[in-house]
């Protein structure tokens, strides 16, 4: 038996990185590869192995410490060899190039797995493309991923799939054939094209001034036309070196920009969805000094690959809002080690609640995800308790429509695609009942056109619509039962003691639910003011995630498209909705005659776990009061 001090590998020259987990304690026995510490910087997080199997004597690290290359990590009793400071094998991570073999003086193309850091039966976990698919230089081939790193191949030239020669679960080590490419020209040589998790490197492009600095994309490795997903910064705000600018995103990787200086952002030259490549203007920075060399976007390190923290939530959101976002496009932070244990566990890490720094999700958090489901199994779920509904729904079955008659695939908006997965939500999760009214709104109406002419002088339009919005929000003062939230516990009820209400729009991207602030401290200009200019910004795509949320009630009005009535769905998390139809004059008794009377149809749809049948009667009732005598929107 020898004891061994294992330190901190050659990390890429990154110094002083955070050490944010801790895998062992003094007595544990660990295997060769296994977890040790895991490290990370703003930049990237990396796990350090053991180089070899044996017991755990100290723990000469703690969570909060900062590491570097040699930075003494265990003490390791080994079997054998004699007592030795023995650095540990870096972590495996995706090398440069794929190894492309000429496989014949001809338009073949033998490609096999690339130096991948000496990992050695790598599963594979993904086969990208078929035989017969084209692909170009560059895209991916296969997905291989060890419990350290998961890494893309990509093919090392453009072509068609001939055959494929590995598939999914088998291991892959460097020289494993993948495939065979028609390039349909002479073989090319060997590409250098980097895999995932391959690293930018370091290169200044500030110029250096002791005024202003112009602040540039610096090299990333090659990459050209890369995606703005994120711009940190705005005018007037003050970073320090080092601080992230924008963050990029490839189909392979994320990589975020660092600050070469101190200084204030002047004028941003960068925006969401532009294409980056090296020396694409970011941003001016004033004060800055003499500007130090840009550290690289990246930390040269032996980065898995792991997504960027989505940017938070900050509050329950509307049909379609930016709060949403998080879950469908699943946006997670974590380490390949805890993307292994979800895939083996079948846990969608979109849906799991990170507890580890800076958002990222640890293997606790995978293993509590899993302990909450299965106690929750057969338990009615609350609301918003995502994962626990819906299961055992049969799916419906795909169609070749193509077989029917022509047809034509158009893509859905991101705002359709997120209101299809809200809609889906909101129906499986509430049980909702509809109820039908007709309101007498002939004052109203008689009331509205007295004053049309006056409000469109004041630069408003008014429909009915304000009027109901300023009705709904008496209404929910009077009636309060409908102005809560189920709380996700399933126990608690939210009451609010604010009135927000939201409007559908319909925009030609899609459904939008804009919120207008405490309606009932507002008159019917002001709202219509409001209104009007949340439907104008809905249309444009220019609502902000803010403007959408906070919603306590919704009113969906078809009234100037048409129709009589219809059930609409509530928006979770709110506990009601009203739809509006078209008003239509019509004879009503008032109980010696028919009289004519302009009557609008209303559908109130509500949860009935917050609601009760005589809670809605009683809303709808004071709601029909308020709509039938304008002067009691006073009261
Ligand atoms: N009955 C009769 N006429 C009505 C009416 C009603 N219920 N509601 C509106 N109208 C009239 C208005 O008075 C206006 O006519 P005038 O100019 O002569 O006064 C005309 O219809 C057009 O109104 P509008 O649509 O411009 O304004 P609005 O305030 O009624 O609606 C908005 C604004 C944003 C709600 C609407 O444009 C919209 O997008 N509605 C669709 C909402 C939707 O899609 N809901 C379904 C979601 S759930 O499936």
């Amino acid at each position: 038996m020898a004891i061994e001090t294992i330190k901190v590998p050659d990390i890429g020259g990154a110094e002083g990185v955070e050490v944010i987990e801790v895998c062992v304690k003094p007595g544990d026995i660990v295997s060769a590869e296994q977890s040790l510490v895991v490290l990370e910087s703003d930049k990237a997080s990396m796990e350090i192995p053991s180089p070899k199997a044996g017991k755990v004597v100290s723990v000469l690290i703690k969570v909060g410490d900062k590491a570097s290359e040699g930075t003494a990590v265990i003490e390791l009793e080994v079997a054998g060899a004699a007592a030795a400071s023995a650095p540990v094998a870096a972590p495996a991570q995706p090398a440069p190039a794929p190894v492309a073999a000429p496989a014949a003086a001809s338009a073949e193309l033998a490609v096999a797995v690339p130096d991948i850091g000496g990992g050695e039966g790598v599963d594979v976990i993904e086969i990208c493309v078929k035989v017969g698919d084209q692909v170009k230089e560059g895209d991916s081939l296969i997905v291989l991923e060890s419990d350290k790193a998961s890494m893309e191949v990509p093919s090392p030239a453009s072509g068609t799939v001939l055959s494929l020669a590995i598939k999914v679960g088998d291991k892959a080590s460097q020289g494993t054939p993948v495939l065979v490419l028609s390039t349909g020209a002479a073989a090319p040589a060997a590409s250098a094209a980097a895999p995932a998790a391959s690293t930018p490197a370091a290169a200044p492009a500030a110029s250096v001034a002791a005024g202003p600095i112009a602040v540039a994309v610096p090299d990333i490795g090659g990459a050209e036309g890369v995606e703005v997903i994120e711009v940190c910064v705005k005018a007037g705000d003050e970073v320090k070196e080092g601080d992230s600018l924008i963050v990029l995103e490839s189909d392979k990787a994320s990589m975020e920009i660092p600050s070469p200086a101190s200084g204030k952002v002047i004028s941003l030259a960068i925006k969401v969805g532009d294409k980056a490549s090296m020396g694409t203007p970011i941003l001016q920075l004033a004060g800055a000094g003499a500007a130090p060399a840009a550290p690289a976007p990246a930390a040269s390190a032996p980065a898995p690959v792991a997504n960027a923290p989505a940017p938070a939530a900050s509050a329950p959101a509307p049909i379609a809002s930016a709060a949403e976002t998080r879950g469908a496009s699943s946006d997670y932070y974590a380490g390949p080690s805890v993307r292994m244990l979800a895939r083996q566990l079948g846990v969608n890490l979109a849906e799991v609640k990170a507890s580890g720094p800076r958002g990222r999700i640890v293997k606790d958090d995978v293993k509590a995800y899993v302990k909450s489901v299965m106690e929750n199994r057969g338990k009615a779920p609350a609301s918003g308790a995502a994962g626990v509904v819906g299961a055992g729904i049969p799916q419906v079955p795909e169609i070749d429509f193509a077989q029917f008659g022509p047809v034509e695939l158009v893509k859905m908006s991101k705002i359709k695609k997120l209101t299809a997965a809200n809609m889906t939500r909101n129906w499986l999760n509430v049980p909702a009942v509809t109820q039908f009214d007709d309101a007498d709104i002939s004052e109203i109406e008689a009331f509205r056109k007295s004053i049309k002419d006056e409000a469109e002088k004041a630069g408003v339009k008014l429909t009915p619509l304000p009027f109901l919005i300023k009705a709904c929000a008496a209404a929910l003062r009077a009636e309060p039962t409908f102005n809560v939230s189920m709380h996700a516990d399933g126990e608690h009820i939210v009451q609010k003691d604010y009135v927000h209400i939201g409007m559908a729009v319909d925009t030609p991207n899609g459904l939008m639910v804009p919120v207008i602030r405490d309606v009932d401290k507002k008159g019917i200009y002001q709202i219509a003011q409001e209104s009007n200019a949340l439907a104008k910004k809905a249309r444009e795509g220019k609502l902000t995630p803010k403007e959408m949320q906070g919603g306590c009630f919704t009113i969906s009005s078809l009234g100037a498209i048409g129709g009589k009535g219809f059930t609409p769905i509530v928006n979770c998390p709110e506990v009601a909705i009203l739809g509006v139809s078209r008003a239509e004059m019509k004879p009503v008794w008032n109980g010696k005659e028919f009289a004519p009377r302009f009557m609008l149809p209303l559908c109130l749809t509500y949860d009935h776990r917050a609601i009760n049948g005589g809670d809605a009667g009683r809303f709808f009732t004071y709601l029909n009061s308020v709509l039938a005598d304008v002067r009691r929107l006073l009261l």
